[in-house]
């Protein structure tokens, strides 16, 4: 009996064994970052995150940036692709 349980506890570690080896890959940490907002003028990487909350130019420290359709927080109110021009203009 002794050697039974014994037989059965090394069947058990080699199932365990296989089951740990299938690991996952490790993903990225998602950051929420809008796909209407890639880049600044300079095509430097930007973050914005997709609404909600919706946000203003005043909650945000980009300005003069690409701005793609659909534009959800709505930063290129005059539609020219550049986004928060703001008092610049
Ligand atoms: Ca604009």
């Amino acid at each position: 009996m002794a050697i039974l349980l014994g037989v059965m506890t090394s069947l058990l570690l080699i199932v365990g064994g296989t089951v740990t080896v299938a690991q996952q890959p490790t993903q990225q940490p998602t950051q929420n970052c809008d796909p209407a907002y890639p880049t600044d003028l300079a095509g430097n990487k930007i973050c914005i995150p997709s609404p909600p909350p919706d946000l203003d130019c005043k909650d945000i420290t980009y300005r003069q940036f690409v701005v793609l359709d659909p534009d959800p927080h709505n930063f290129d109110s005059d539609k020219d692709g550049i986004g928060c021009e703001g008092e610049q203009r």
